[in-house]
């Protein structure tokens, strides 16, 4: 089936990576192979001089791999895509690609926690100056850029309190100040069916495709996804040399598999989690509820602008703080207590002793992590049983 960039979203995401195979297997195989054969000395020089198409070894593609990363680039409007072993793995190859010592890079203050313990205490040590700001007050951005920043680098909606910044505002600002900075998104949280920051002026997008792209919670993966040229370029230093960091075959197709379903799962993970979202901000034991779909959210707005539905993840602060915190989660009988997100399942975690344990006390302030925080992933269940399974554990602490 030929593609073209008109199809639709789900015409894509079942379509665009596939490639006719030997055996005319309707699914992509997997091609569980380290490496592969050449006819000759000759035809391996070729390849590796890249004067002939073809595979060589699986740490430089796959053909499991590329229908995935093909399909990905499509749903993001991306030129190419390049897959990584997780989303950390991306996003060193990313950085390990773009930046030499003595660059800086701008990022949000809000980020996934250990992307804040890359940028915070692992970059420094290679000569790379990060510095953090609230992006969703551009100002900050402004104040901040310098003629060394290589990169401008965020989440949106951010990980954990689901902060919305305004994509297209901060591209505008990051490349009148100079064309040659990149602009990385981090919209693991979106997914390309709800946000496309490539279209909004982001340069690169960055994925942890252990979440929604995949859906279904049993793989660790990530893509990188921007213009063809940056990408090769992430292969051949961020993947092939710097991290090693390859995405196996298996979980390759099992990603391409649960790619065929992404906007049929979005709508309902969204219409689960705004019926949700709405029982919990009525609910006399919780404080405030943050999620991008309830009119009274700080980012409701831009959100709505930039999102095509306000996503499945929330967050909620209990009234008595953090200390009602283990002792009502511990409680929860459906909901089940874990960090990840992104799978059929309700998920509930803290972040200040679980995902975000690399911010100190001082810092989850600055970054507008309150202590008490508890992030809700809403799942495919049917929402009134997971609204039953809350209200029965907050009845109690009203
Ligand atoms: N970016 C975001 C926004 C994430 O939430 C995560 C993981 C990553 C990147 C890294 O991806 P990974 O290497 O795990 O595939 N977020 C997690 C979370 O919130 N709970 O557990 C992992």
């Amino acid at each position: 089936m030929k593609i073209n960039e008109n199809m639709g979203f789900a015409t894509k995401q079942i379509h665009a990576g596939k490639e006719k195979n030997a055996a005319g297997a309707l699914c992509t195989p997997i091609y569980q192979t380290s490496t592969f054969e050449f006819d000759t000395v000759e035809q391996g020089g070729a390849r590796f001089a890249g004067e002939e198409e073809g595979y060589i070894y699986t740490r430089l593609g796959n053909p499991t791999t590329t229908a995935m990363e093909k399909t990905i680039a499509a749903l993001e409007h991306g030129e190419a895509a390049l897959a990584a072993a997780s989303g950390m793995g991306a996003i060193t190859a990313t950085l390990w690609t773009l930046l030499s010592a003595g660059d800086e890079i701008v990022a949000d203050e809000t980020l996934y926690g250990c992307t804040f313990s890359l940028m915070s205490s692992r970059l420094p040590k290679f000569g790379v100056k990060v510095r953090f700001v609230d992006m969703s007050d551009t100002a900050n951005l402004r104040d901040a850029l310098s003629d060394k920043t290589k990169i401008v680098y965020f989440e949106t909606p951010c990980n954990p309190n689901l902060k919305i910044i305004d994509i297209k505002e901060v591209a505008r600002i990051a490349h009148d100040y100079n064309s040659d900075i990149q602009v990385i998104v981090d919209n693991t949280f979106a997914t390309p069916y709800l946000q496309k920051p490539l279209d909004l002026g982001a340069d690169i997008v960055v994925h942890s495709v252990t979440k929604y792209l995949n859906g279904h919670g049993d793989v660790i993966a990530g893509v990188v996804v921007g213009k063809a040229d940056f990408i090769s370029e992430c292969m051949m230093c961020g993947i092939k040399d710097m991290t090693g960091a390859v995405m196996s075959p298996f979980n390759a197709f099992l990603i391409t598999r649960g790619l065929k379903t992404l906007d049929i799962r979005m709508e309902r993970h969204c219409a689960n989690a705004m019926k949700i979202a709405r029982f919990l901000h009525d609910h006399p034991a919780v404080e405030k509820v943050y999620y991008p779909g309830l009119e009274d959210f700080e980012g409701y707005e831009i959100a709505k602008k930039q999102m095509k539905l306000p996503g499945a993840m929330m967050s909620i602060e209990l009234k008595g703080g953090r200390e009602r915190v283990g002792a009502a989660l511990n409680k929860l009988k459906l909901a089940t207590i874990a960090v990840s997100l992104g799978n059929c399942e309700t998920l509930v975690e803290h972040p200040a002793t679980m995902t975000h344990f690399p911010y100190s006390a001082e810092e989850l302030k600055e970054a507008g992590i309150s202590e008490g925080l508890v992030r809700i992933n809403v799942g495919l269940e049917d929402p009134d049983d997971v609204i039953a399974d809350f209200k029965a554990v907050f009845d109690e602490l009203i």
